[in-house]
C-alpha cells in the first residue's frame, strides 16, 4: 500500500514538472510571436511615416524646380557658391504681361524656410508636436509687390539638415556648415536644394528624411 502511495506520489509529481516545462515553452513560444508581430506592427508604422515624408518633400522639391524653371537665372546671380548657403532664395519671374506694351511684368519671388506659427526659435516644442522649432517652406508671389501671396510648400521642416548641429562644424559631411533645414547652394552653375523633414510616427519615434535636388541654371 505505501509502495502504491509513492507512486502515485511521484507520477502526480512529474505530472506538475510536465505541465511547468510546457506553461514555460508556450509562454516562449507567445512571447516570440508577440515581438515578431510588434516588430512587425513598428516596422510599418515607421514605413508609413517615411513614405509620407518622401511624398511632401518631392511635391515641395518638384514645386521649388518648376518656380526657378521659369524664372529670370540672371536674378539668381546673387547666389553664394557653395560652401556658402542660404535658407532664403529670391529670384525674378514673369507674373503678368503688360496690356499696353504686351511686354512681360517682372516680379520678385522668394522661397525660404520659416519657423512653424506658435513654433518660436527657442529650443523648445512649442506646439506639442515632438518636434522643436520645425518650420515651414514658403513660396511668396509677388515679394513686397501689391499684390504678394504666401503658399506654404511644406511642412514637418527640421531647423537642421540631418545630421548637422548648430556647432561650426560640418557635422554631415556635406561641405555645408550649420546648414538650415532647407538650404540653397551653388556648385558649378547648379542651384542645389536640400530639404530635411521630421515627424513622429504612431509608434511615438522621431523619423527623419532628407532630399535634395539640383537645377541647371542656364545663362
Ligand atoms: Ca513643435
Ligand atoms: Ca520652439
Ligand atoms: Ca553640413
Ligand atoms: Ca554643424
Amino acid at each position: 500500500m505505501k509502495l502504491l502511495t509513492k507512486r502515485r506520489t511521484s507520477r502526480a509529481g512529474h505530472t506538475i514538472l510536465e505541465v511547468t516545462i510546457s506553461a514555460a515553452i508556450l509562454a516562449m513560444i507567445f512571447g516570440t510571436v508577440a515581438f515578431v508581430a510588434k516588430s512587425g506592427s513598428d516596422l510599418f508604422t515607421t514605413s508609413v511615416a517615411r513614405n509620407d515624408l518622401e511624398s511632401r518633400a518631392r511635391r515641395a522639391l518638384s514645386q521649388i524646380q518648376t518656380e526657378l524653371l521659369s524664372s529670370d537665372h540672371s536674378s539668381l546671380d546673387a547666389i553664394a557658391q557653395s560652401p556658402v548657403w542660404s535658407s532664403q532664395l529670391v529670384f525674378d519671374q514673369v507674373t503678368a504681361v503688360s496690356s499696353t506694351h504686351g511686354t512681360p511684368v517682372w516680379t520678385s519671388s522668394m522661397i525660404e524656410f520659416r519657423y512653424e506659427q506658435g513654433e518660436p526659435d527657442d529650443g523648445v516644442d512649442n506646439d506639442g508636436d515632438g518636434l522643436v522649432d520645425e518650420g515651414v517652406v514658403v513660396f511668396v508671389k509677388d515679394w513686397n509687390g501689391a499684390d504678394e501671396q504666401t503658399i506654404v510648400l511644406c511642412r514637418d521642416v527640421a531647423e537642421m539638415q540631418e545630421g548637422e548641429d548648430v556647432d561650426g562644424a560640418d557635422n554631415n559631411d556635406n561641405q555645408l556648415t550649420d546648414e538650415a533645414g532647407l538650404s540653397f547652394d551653388l556648385i558649378d552653375g547648379s542651384l542645389v536644394v536640400r530639404l530635411t523633414l521630421q515627424r513622429i510616427d504612431a509608434q511615438g519615434r522621431l523619423v527623419t528624411r532628407s532630399f535634395e535636388s539640383s537645377v541647371w541654371l542656364r545663362n
